[in-house]
């Protein structure tokens, strides 16, 4: 392949003039945009020890108060996109948040979508368009786009719940907005009570009501027992893992991030094949070495890593005799819409 002309080889009275009127030349810049077999991702490997940063969160509750943060979180930033874009990787932004005893994050909504991943503390909640949502150690509570969300915490501990959020992809297409709204009032339905049993759905008067986000709380309890139960049933399954749904579309829970559990089994390997969207993995229960690129992370629970799109990420529990239990996310749905996804074996 030929060398393609650099900016230098132009005269530097063209170049001005083409600057003048808002010009580019496309050869000198058109292999950095698409560059050659595979795209090189900013995105670099990188891990988030919970042990490291939980001090420093805690900190942050003596340092700023809710009032002052609105939010109080420590952002997960991927060095390899400078740590002022705050992100991940290209469409994921991660947080740990921290709520203390008595504090409430005020209700607002905004254009990013927004899940909860919860890893340590009892007695917090999130209210999500009025119905109130408990926060126990590895559930997931969605936050959609565009609906009403707070926090509170009514327990005697601090509460930390790491936030996963499609902001820097909304941001990038100059999305993102919110708007602070009023302390809700809670309703008494809540979706989980409805939807997370035996594949049946409410269905009035033969009608299905069909909102939008029916299911907003996954709880751990239930999530854990359908890997279990799975790994029991399947011995010979390499892959025992799980994706969260919408149980009134049967599609992704939300819209542009993916989100999954996976069961390790004891000692057990898994290796991924290089996918096109980048991933995430939090370590819900058990020690788990994650390896992709040259980096090998080991997590403890609670521990957070990346891995950029196009690389093969394997995974082991690092016990030999107890399963490990691993939260996923990706840009999956992200990619499938925009035909982009792939599998590269
Ligand atoms: C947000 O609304 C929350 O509601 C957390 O807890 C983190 C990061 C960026 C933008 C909005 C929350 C956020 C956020």
């Amino acid at each position: 392949m030929s060398e393609l002309g650099r900016l230098e080889d132009l005269p530097a009275d063209y170049v001005a003039a083409l600057r003048a009127l808002n010009l580019v030349p496309l050869w000198p810049s058109l292999r950095a945009v698409m560059p050659a077999g595979k795209p090189q991702p900013r995105t670099v490997p990188t891990a988030w020890s919970y042990a490291a940063l939980k001090p420093l969160l805690l900190r942050a509750g003596e340092l700023t108060p809710i009032e002052k943060a609105e939010r109080r979180v420590l952002v997960l930033a991927n060095p390899g996109h400078t740590l002022e874009k705050m992100q991940a990787c290209s469409a994921i932004y991660l947080g740990m948040q921290l709520l203390l005893p008595g504090e409430w994050a005020p209700s607002h909504r905004h254009t990013p979508n927004a899940v909860r991943m919860v890893v340590e503390g009892e007695g917090a909640w999130t209210t999500v368009e009025g119905e109130k949502c408990p926060m126990s150690r590895g559930d997931l509570i969605l936050t959609p786009t565009g609906l009403w969300h707070e926090h509170g915490h009514d327990g005697d501990q601090p509460v930390v719940w790491l936030d996963v959020l499609d902001l820097p992809l909304v941001h990038y297409l100059e999305a993102s907005y919110h708007v602070t709204g009023q302390r809700q009032v809670p309703r008494a339905s809540h979706g989980e009570r409805a939807f997370t049993r035996a594949g049946v759905a409410p269905t009035p008067v033969f009608e299905r009501a069909r909102r939008a986000y029916p299911l907003l709380r996954y709880p751990w309890a239930e999530v854990k027992a359908a890997l279990q139960a799975l790994a029991a049933d399947q011995r010979d399954l390499e892959c025992v893992m799980v994706a969260y749904l919408n149980p009134e579309s049967g599609g992704d829970a939300l819209n542009i991030l993916g989100f999954y559990a996976l069961m390790l089994r004891p000692g057990q390997v898994l290796a991924l094949p290089a996918r096109s969207p980048a991933s995430v993995f939090h370590a819900i229960e058990g020690s788990v070495e994650v390896q992709v690129m040259a980096e090998r992370f080991t997590l403890a629970e609670a521990d957070t890593c990346c891995a950029p799109g196009y690389e093969a990420v394997t995974l082991r529990n690092r016990s030999p005799s107890a399963a490990a239990f691993v939260f996923v996310a990706d840009e999956a749905p992200l990619h499938r819409k925009l035909g982009l996804y792939e599998v590269r074996g």
